[in-house]
């Protein structure tokens, strides 16, 4: 079963969005196997982020996901990486449709409520780098064969 990270960023936190964003993936037929309430070191932060090292926001990026608690998550279901990428929308909450959670909850790209796993490689890495192996259930929903 495909899996991805999925985490609430300090400004969805602050803003009571946890339930909301829960919520939603839940709905839509997704199973939570992992999360965590946790502030971030400035090292997982900047490993998290090692590919934009380079970018002139890099600074600015790593002092905001450590500057409040975090929810940590990992969620499983088919296609959940792509499906995940749409239900939050475009980086950029100016091109993010409405009825996503970035068009529908954020105004800048700098505090944008929502991170989520791009591809299968990055999902694999950001698990492992958030959540050690036995924070990660694996446990069967009967309702999951209707989905
Ligand atoms: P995403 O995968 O949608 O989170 O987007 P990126 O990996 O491209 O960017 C990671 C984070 O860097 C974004 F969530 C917000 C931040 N960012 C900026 O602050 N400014 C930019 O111009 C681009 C990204």
């Amino acid at each position: 079963m495909e899996k991805t990270f999925l985490m609430v960023k300090p400004d969805g936190v602050q803003r009571n969005l946890i339930g909301e964003i829960v919520s939603r993936f839940e709905k839509k037929g997704y199973q939570l196997v992992g999360a965590k309430l946790m502030v971030v070191s400035r090292e997982l932060a900047e490993e998290h982020y090692a590919e934009h090292k380079e970018r002139p926001f890099f600074g600015e990026l790593v002092d905001f996901i450590t500057s409040g608690p975090v929810f940590a998550m990992v969620w499983q279901g088919n296609n959940v990486i792509t499906t995940a990428r749409a239900m939050m929308g475009k980086t950029n909450p100016v091109d993010a449709a409405s009825g996503t959670i970035r068009g529908d909850f954020a105004t800048s790209v700098g505090m944008n409520i929502i991170h989520g796993s791009d591809s299968p490689e990055s999902a694999e890495r950001e698990i492992g780098l958030w959540f050690s192996a036995e924070e990660v259930l694996s446990f069967e929903k009967t309702i999951q064969r209707w989905i």
